[in-house]
């Protein structure tokens, strides 16, 4: 079944800056905003741009991910001819081989591209946060004549070390990229979404292989071996919000911004819908004791105490006489009575006991994993 263009989503890495956040959970799987998980957003870009073809490379504590994915039919992928497809750490080409890098992942997938005998592959990270049309991406990809496109946005020089890093010259063409450099030289970073022509990234990856020359991975060794050998590479620049959640910090500021109801991302854009997959869960209920202000309170949240410029995702229980402010709570949590949250993210079916505290201040996140319990004063980690 021939396609243009398919998607593979990377959601396999294990995401050790999250710390107790992904202990039993990969990152792509994590909650995101009350309602979603952050793989909802390239499944929803995915889908949005018409490209109904998905297949997520999972490797790292799969199992809610797969519960969530499923067939992808809550992202409207499972027509006909299309679907998602979760891929698994194992190939036939390579036996029981765990992935060793980016590029290795699609490598190990050669057999579930190839079914499509695409044009294009459109490569994605599942742990971004951002609305996209690919196919504009895709546009620009043929009228530059690419074999490759790199999604590229400016980001603040004092975090450019944790991106690829690139120059480009007046027509876009990537002249140089170093991946993660320690001194960045500018602030042009990578978005880590490619997309490939498809025929030659497979000799790429297919002859290194054969030569057993590594070619692991997409910004240390891929992106380098085409510029060497002066393939047509090129930036495409985004400019809308686009955040990379990778660190506790980040993944609680984007969760902040996102409650701004003039946030860039704009959620409520019934052009752009974001997609999940729907919790059967009971309208929330606010008890006369409560007050919620300029605060997200998803369904199923029993709330009696105080919460503000907070994230209430579903199921949560907020007692009597506790506040909760700056804060994000996945799902599930449960917090006592006289209990105050500030500056914080809880994970999911966390408990906090009557009158304890989980007080971060600033750029410090405090964070309970997913499943903890604190019952007494707990110091920002
Ligand atoms: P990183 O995100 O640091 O940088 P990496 O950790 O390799 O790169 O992960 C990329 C994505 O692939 C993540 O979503 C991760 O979960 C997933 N992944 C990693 N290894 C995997 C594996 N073996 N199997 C399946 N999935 C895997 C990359 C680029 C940078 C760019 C940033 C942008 O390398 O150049 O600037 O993304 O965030």
């Amino acid at each position: 079944m021939k396609k243009e263009i398919i998607a593979m989503v990377l959601a396999g890495g294990q995401g050790s800056r999250l710390g107790k956040l992904t202990k039993e959970i990969a990152k792509p799987a994590v909650s995101f905003g009350g309602r979603y998980r952050i793989i909802d957003f390239a499944l929803s870009n995915c889908a949005n741009s018409g490209i109904k073809n998905v297949g997520v490379v999972k490797q790292y504590k799969p199992l809610e991910l797969n519960a969530h994915v499923g067939n992808g039919s809550a992202w409207g992928l499972n027509s006909h001819d299309g679907g998602a497809t979760i891929l698994q750490p194992y190939s036939s080409i390579e036996g029981e081989n765990w992935f060793k890098g980016t590029a290795h992942a699609v490598y190990q997938n050669i057999d579930y591209i190839d079914n499509y005998n695409p044009d294009y592959v459109l490569v994605l990270s599942g742990d971004h946060i951002y609305k996209m049309d690919y196919q504009k991406m895709l546009d620009f990809h043929k009228e530059k004549n690419a074999a490759l496109t790199v999604g590229v946005i400016p980001v603040p020089l004092e975090e450019a070390s944790r991106f690829g890093i690139m120059n480009t010259d007046e027509t876009g063409r990537i002249i140089e990229f170093e991946e993660k450099p320690e001194h960045p030289k500018n602030n042009l970073a990578s978005m880590g979404i490619y997309i490939f022509s498809w025929p030659r990234l497979k000799q790429y990856l297919v002859d290194n292989q054969a030569k057993n020359r590594e070619m692991l991975d997409f910004g240390h060794h891929v992106i380098p071996a085409y510029l060497r050998n002066s393939e047509n590479v090129f930036a495409y620049a985004f400019r809308d919000y686009w955040k990379d959640v990778g660190t506790v910090e980040s993944l609680w500021e984007a969760n902040m911004e996102f409650i701004d109801p003039n946030h860039d991302l704009n959620i409520r854009d019934d052009n752009w819908r974001v997609y999940t997959k729907n919790v059967a869960a009971p309208p929330q209920f606010l008890t006369e004791t409560s007050n919620v202000k300029n605060a997200m309170v998803t369904d199923g949240c029993y709330v009696s105490g105080e919460v503000e410029h907070s994230i209430l995702s579903y199921n949560v229980k907020v007692g009597k006489g506790s506040k909760i402010k700056d804060s994000f709570i996945m799902p599930g949590a449960t917090i006592g009575e006289n209990v105050t949250v500030d500056h914080a993210i809880i994970g999911e079916n966390a408990v906090i006991h009557d009158g304890a505290q989980l007080i971060g201040k600033d750029k410090e996140i405090a964070v309970l994993g997913k499943d903890e319990t604190i019952g007494g004063v707990k110091d920002v980690e």
